[in-house]
């Protein structure tokens, strides 16, 4: 009788290792709210074989905190560029091994080499895009061309200001006149000064912009263009528009923490990610513009044609890429820090 227990323990025990443990592999991803659908989980899982849990943030400050905690148990993380060079420097990236990565040669050359990760040897570009305003044309009128609607009474609680540091901060000093990565105090300072002048006025602080347009908790927000799209197929009265001062323009990012568990079932995953097919159905879905050349021609008409997805020279040429402050970073730490609290 003992003995049957202990071999049925042991059956149990050996079948466990067998099928849950060992070989079952799970892929953590921390991403983007909305950045990775269901659709591209669920057909890499069934492919592969492997589950894949995805989490979100909110900002690239709040994905940079939980690295420096340690092991997080990532396998996946999307830093925005400027990001990814925080994070090669403080040694939280791992090197990517290119011989994992074959469909790397799918990725267009004007998204390689930029000045956060000039090799590429720990970042791949996911997606690229811009901050604006996105509003509802029946409610905010007439359209807004400038940051300045954003500091109108009139529209006092019926708007959102993105939760991140860099771009709220950015679009003050956009208002202002000056660039999104001055590291001028009295410069900061102004921007300090107008954004607790608007607090009063935002209705909240919320990165994931998409959903609170949708459900129409906000009528005007300042968000990421792909988000703005996203909401409108939900709600079709909003547009998007980048003010006539500039804004920020990004390109967000896949890469490997240097602590993470699976790293050859990572880079299977980014080398996923850059199947055109795929690729395409990740900008269809996120509604931010691909790096992918080849993946443009599975990409809806009506995105491709889209300018606030796709804006011109002119519009581009008024945009700036956000980079490390460095040391003046605690700077604008603070700022925010004092605007949250008020
Ligand atoms: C996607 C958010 C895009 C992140 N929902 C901008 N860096």
């Amino acid at each position: 009788m003992l003995k049957r227990r202990i071999l049925c323990a042991l059956f149990i025990i050996l079948t466990a290792a067998g099928c849950g443990g060992a070989e079952q592999k799970q892929l953590n991803v921390f991403a983007w709210a909305n950045y990775v659908s269901d659709e591209i989980r669920s057909a890499f899982e069934k492919e592969f074989g492997v589950r894949v849990v995805v989490d979100t943030f909110a900002s690239n400050e709040d994905l940079l905190t939980k690295l420096q905690s340690g092991a997080s148990g990532y396998d996946i993380v999307m830093p925005s560029d400027f990001m990814v060079g925080i994070m090669v420097k403080q040694n939280l990236l791992a090197e990517l091994d290119r011989a994992n990565i074959p469909n790397f040669k799918n990725i267009s050359p004007q998204f390689l080499g930029k000045y956060y990760d000039p090799g590429n040897l720990y970042s791949i570009p996911y997606t690229w895009g811009t901050a604006g305003i996105a509003y509802d044309s029946t409610k905010v009128k007439p359209p807004p061309d400038s940051w300045s609607v954003l500091w109108e009474e009139g529209y006092g609680g019926s708007f959102s200001m993105l939760d991140d540091q860099r771009e709220v901060i950015g679009a003050a000093l956009k208002l202002l006149g000056y660039s999104v990565n001055t590291t001028n105090p009295e410069e900061l300072a102004a921007a300090k000064q107008v954004l607790i002048k608007q607090k009063p006025l935002v209705k909240l602080y919320r990165s994931e912009a998409d959903e609170i347009l949708s459900s129409g908790d906000v009528d005007m927000a300042h968000c990421w263009s792909g988000d703005a799209f996203r909401a409108a197929d939900n709600r079709p009265n909003l547009r998007y528009v980048i003010p006539k001062e500039g804004s920020t323009q990004f390109i967000d990012t896949v890469c490997i923490p240097a602590s993470a568990p699976h790293k050859e079932l990572a880079e299977k995953f980014i080398d996923y990610l850059l199947r055109p097919e795929v690729n395409a159905k990740i900008t269809n879905f996120t509604k931010y513009g691909t790096c992918v050349s080849a993946a443009k021609d599975y990409v809806s008409e009506k995105l491709r044609a889209e300018p606030g997805i796709y804006p011109s020279e002119e519009v581009l040429s008024r945009m700036e890429s956000l980079i490390d402050l460095k040391d003046f970073t605690v700077q604008y730490n603070r700022v925010w820090e004092e605007i949250k609290a008020r």
